[in-house]
C-alpha cells in the first residue's frame, strides 16, 4: 500500500461562495445581485431554485465551522459578498455585512483555521449590471472601490485573499452563452467583459499593496485546456484555439503577455484596452488559484464560432456528466508553474458531484468520490515530487449547495445538507478526509 505524502504545512481546505450557502437573502441590509434577479427569470434555473436559503450558513457558521475543524481543515474559502458589504445607492458601508464577515473570520481563527476571502464570486450588485455590468469600464473602477473596503475591513483577519473566482464562467457563461447570470448573448459584450474583468483584479492588486497588508493576494481560474481529440494538424489547432478563447485571455495578461494573437487577429476580438491598462493588469500576484474539475477532447469544427469544439470521451462521468480525467490537472499545474515562474499554486477547487443518498444506516456512502478525491491527490503527490510549489487543496464544497443553474439537484458536498431541516451529515468522503489530512490514509 502506498502511503502519500503531503508536507506538514500543506494547506487543506474547504470551499464555499457566498450565493451557494449563505442565505439569508433578505437580512442584514443585503440588497439584489444579478444572481437574486437570474434565478427568477422563468427557465434560468433548475426547478426555479435560488439561493434565498441556501444552506442558510449565514445563521449556523459557528456549527459549520466547528465542524470544519472536527474534520481537521485548516482553511475555510468562502466568498465575500459585495451586496452585503456595499449599499448601491450610496455607496456607504453595510455595518451588518461587514460584521458577519468579521464574526464568521473570527470563528475560524477560535479553531485555527485560516480564512481565505474571495473577493468576487458572481453575485454582482444589480444596480451596476443596470449600468452595463462587466462589459463596461466603470464597473472595474467599482470593483477596486469595493475591494478596497474588504481589505480595510478585514484586513486584520484574511489570511489570503482572490480578487475573481473564474473569470471564464463570469464572461463566457455569463455573457456569451446565457447560461449564468446576468444571462447575456453578445460576443462583443462578452469580449469586453473579460477586459475590464482583469483590469478590475490589477486596480483591486494595485489597492492592496498600498495597504501595507502582507497575506498573500491572487487570483482564482477554472482553466480550460482540452486536449486534441486526435493527432490531426486541425485537431490540434482546435484545441489551441479554446486554450486561448477561454484561458490565455486571462491567464497571458496577467503575466505580461498581451492578449493571444489568435484572439486578436484570425478571431477579431477587439478588447476596450485604454493607456496603461496593461501595465495594471500584471501587477505581480503571490499566487495562482485553479480550480478544475474536468476536461474534454477538442476537434476542429468551421459551422462553431472559434472552429473549435469539444466532444465526448470514454472517461466515467459524476452526475453532472462531466468526465474524470486527473491528467488535465497536472498539465494545468505544469503550465502554471511555468508561465508563473514558480508562483505557489493552490487548488482551490476540486470535487465530484455525486447522486448521495442517505442509506438506511444514516450515513453517506459516496465511494465514487473518494476514488475521485484519490486520484487527484495523487496528482498533487506528482506535483511536489516535481517540486512545483504547490501550497494547498480546497475541496469543492465543503457541503452541498445551490448548484448555479443546476440549482440544488447537484450534490459537491463532503458533508451532506438535507434542505428540509437544513441537517449537516458528513459524507464518507469528509471521515477520508480527516483521516488523508491527519495523515494516515494510505492506499
Ligand atoms: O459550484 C461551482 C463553483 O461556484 C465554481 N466552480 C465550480 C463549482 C461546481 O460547478
Amino acid at each position: 500500500m502506498e502511503r502519500l505524502e503531503f508536507p506538514r504545512d500543506f494547506i487543506w481546505g474547504v470551499s464555499t461562495a457566498s450565493y451557494q450557502v449563505e442565505g439569508a437573502a433578505y437580512e442584514g441590509g443585503r440588497e439584489q445581485s444579478i444572481w437574486d434577479v437570474f434565478a427568477r427569470k422563468p427557465g434560468a434555473v433548475y426547478g426555479g431554485e435560488n439561493g434565498d436559503v441556501a444552506c442558510d450558513q449565514y445563521h449556523r457558521y459557528k456549527d459549520d465551522v466547528s465542524l470544519m475543524a472536527k474534520l481537521g481543515f485548516t482553511c475555510y474559502r468562502f466568498s465575500l459578498s459585495w451586496v452585503r458589504i456595499i449599499h448601491a445607492a450610496t455607496g456607504e458601508v453595510n455595518k451588518a455585512g461587514v460584521a458577519y464577515y468579521r464574526a464568521l473570520c473570527a470563528e475560524l481563527h477560535k479553531y485555527g483555521i485560516r480564512a481565505c476571502a474571495t473577493i468576487y464570486h458572481w453575485d454582482l450588485p444589480q444596480v451596476l449590471q443596470d449600468k452595463g455590468g462587466w462589459a463596461v469600464r466603470e464597473t472595474a473602477e467599482a470593483y477596486a472601490k469595493y475591494a478596497g473596503v474588504c481589505f480595510r475591513e478585514f484586513g486584520d483577519l484574511v489570511d489570503q485573499w482572490i480578487t475573481f473566482n473564474e473569470p471564464y464562467c463570469i464572461t463566457w457563461l455569463g455573457y456569451y452563452a446565457g447560461v449564468h447570470a446576468p444571462g447575456i448573448k453578445d460576443l462583443t459584450q462578452t469580449v469586453c467583459a473579460i477586459h475590464h474583468l482583469n483590469l478590475a483584479h490589477g486596480l483591486a492588486v494595485n489597492t492592496y499593496r498600498k495597504t501595507g497588508l502582507k497575506a498573500p493576494i491572487g487570483t482564482t481560474f477554472n482553466l480550460s485546456t482540452p486536449r486534441p481529440a486526435t493527432s490531426r494538424k486541425e485537431d490540434i489547432e482546435a484545441a489551441s484555439i479554446l486554450k486561448a478563447v477561454e484561458s490565455e485571455v486571462f491567464v497571458h495578461p496577467l503575466f505580461g503577455k498581451g492578449y493571444p494573437e489568435v484572439c486578436t487577429g484570425k478571431l477579431g476580438f477587439r478588447f476596450p484596452v485604454e493607456a496603461g491598462d496593461m501595465d495594471i493588469i500584471k501587477t505581480p500576484v503571490d499566487f495562482i488559484g485553479m480550480n478544475y474539475y474536468s476536461e474534454r477532447p477538442a476537434v476542429y469544427d468551421e459551422a462553431f464560432p472559434f472552429f473549435a469544439k469539444t466532444v465526448e470521451s470514454w472517461q466515467d462521468t459524476s452526475d453532472t456528466g462531466w468526465y474524470v480525467t486527473p491528467a488535465g490537472l497536472l498539465r494545468q499545474i505544469r503550465w502554471m508553474h511555468e508561465i508563473s515562474k514558480g508562483l505557489p499554486l493552490f487548488v482551490t477547487e476540486n470535487g465530484y458531484a455525486n447522486a448521495d443518498v442517505v442509506s438506511a444506516d444514516g450515513h453517506v456512502h459516496d465511494k465514487q468520490r473518494i476514488e475521485y478525491l484519490k486520484k487527484h491527490f495523487e496528482v498533487c503527490v506528482q506535483a511536489l515530487r516535481e517540486h512545483i510549489n504547490l501550497k494547498g487543496y480546497y475541496v469543492w464544497s465543503f457541503m452541498d449547495n445551490f448548484e448555479w443553474a443546476l440549482g440544488y439537484t447537484k450534490r459537491f458536498g463532503i458533508v451532506y445538507v438535507d434542505y428540509t431541516t437544513q441537517a449537516r451529515i458528513p459524507k464518507d468522503s469528509a471521515w477520508f478526509f480527516r483521516d488523508t489530512i491527519a495523515g494516515y490514509c494510505e492506499w
